[in-house]
């Protein structure tokens, strides 16, 4: 049965009338539509078709999702000259008073306000755009800070557990589902001889040295909206938003939004870690952090962007061993090139490593 998209946005408690839907967007996970409204006075429209084999729980969700943006948009309020439409998402209730909707096939849907003028960046090419994603994803773990940890559900339990991811990796390489291992060894390798040195960050954590926070734990660059003149304006993609330590957002957007090419691309010769990119958003990060976060936070921050390049490389490879199971994927040995690049931007980072921490210190 085709999806009809117009009936779906018919539920919501929108304003104004449908025009037309289309895909919209490069994310790996939902299924997300831009709904666009007849004339130029009501705004259009962000629908989700769920991903529920990954977010099981929608109720919990959707209720993680309703509170950090209350909180958010309390605080953005606050803020002289702030328009907290654009500077925060908000979740349309269906007409029933409910913040989803499931449909006759049992899949789960979701709509929020479209940010228009917006601008959205798989790669960053300039300092300025990586300072306002830094300043943006800082000051969104910043306003977070006085939530209390068990505010928000684990809507993905484990997500950034290197310990349990690595145990798990074992298994799918032994299982060797589809008979692709074979073909990996090599970078099954480079995983596993770094499993011991990326187990720091946890380790630190269940000593009580780094504190759990609530974080927002997949903030690839492309997860921050920049206004028309590429100033930070909106997080989005609240998903995963639940307890974890600050290196994972960090580590994340560094991942994305400080590499020379795209965690796509085809070219790994030139794929490296963007040093001008690394120092700006460092700053734009810090400038909204550094008062909130302990010194043993800080100390390791300069580690985390190599814990979750580490972390991206092991989920792509696990999900090419696994048959494609997870990541939506384009060709064959898409999610095998992923893992390349993702190695490769790894060794760069390693080669910074020093120089990382320096940059670290002195925005600190
Ligand atoms: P996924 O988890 O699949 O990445 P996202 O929630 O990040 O899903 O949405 C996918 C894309 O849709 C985003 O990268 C962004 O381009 C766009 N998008 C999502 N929400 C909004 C919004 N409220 N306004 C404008 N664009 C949005
Ligand atoms: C997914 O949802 P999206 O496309 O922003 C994934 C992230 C990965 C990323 C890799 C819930 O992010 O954890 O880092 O792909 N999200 C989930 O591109 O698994
Ligand atoms: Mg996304």
């Amino acid at each position: 049965m085709a999806t009809n998209l117009q009936e779906l946005f018919n539920i919501f408690d929108a304003e104004g009338t449908f025009l037309s839907a289309a895909p919209f967007g490069s994310g790996h996970i939902h299924d997300t539509y831009r709904i666009v409204t007849k004339g130029s006075t009501t705004p259009d429209y962000i629908l989700q078709r769920i991903n529920n084999t990954i977010f099981r729980d929608v109720p919990n969700l959707q209720g993680n999702i309703e509170l950090v943006t209350r909180h958010l948009r309390g605080k953005i309020i606050e803020i002289p000259g702030s328009d907290p439409t654009r500077q925060c998402l908000t979740l349309i209730q269906t007409r029933n008073g409910r913040p989803w909707h499931t449909d006759s096939s049992g899949d789960n849907w979701r709509m929020f306000v479209f940010i228009a003028n917006h601008r959205s960046y798989d790669l960053v090419d300039s300092e300025p755009k990586a300072f306002e994603g830094g300043r943006a994803f800082g000051q969104f773990v910043a306003m977070l800070s006085d939530l209390p940890g068990d505010a928000v559900a684990e809507t993905i339990p484990n997500f950034h557990n290197i310990e349990k991811r690595l145990v798990k990796f074992s298994e799918t390489v032994a299982a060797d589902p589809v008979g692709r291992v074979s073909g990996v060894a090599g970078e099954i390798e480079e995983i596993l001889k770094r499993a011991e040195e990326m187990k720091i960050i946890l380790r630190l954590g269940s000593t009580g040295k780094i504190p759990l926070r609530i974080t927002h734990n997949d903030t690839k660059f492309n997860n921050v909206l920049l206004d028309e003149d590429d100033k930070a304006l909106c997080v989005i993609d609240l998903d995963t938003v639940m307890p974890g330590y600050v290196h994972y957002d960090f580590g994340d957007a560094i991942r994305t939004g400080a590499c020379t090419a795209e965690e796509d691309t085809t070219d790994l010769a030139s794929v490296a870690l963007s040093l001008p990119l690394f120092r700006a958003y460092t700053h734009g990060f810090l400038s909204e952090t550094k008062d909130i976060l302990t010194e043993v936070e800080k100390e390791w921050l300069a580690f985390a962007p190599r814990l979750i390049t580490y972390e991206q490389a092991l989920r792509f490879l696990a999900d090419y061993i696994d048959g494609d199971t997870y990541y939506k994927t384009k060709y064959p040995d898409h999610n095998l090139q992923r893992t390349r690049v993702q190695l490769n931007l790894l060794r760069s980072m390693e080669t910074h490593a020093d120089i990382m921490k320096d940059i670290v210190r002195r925005y600190s």
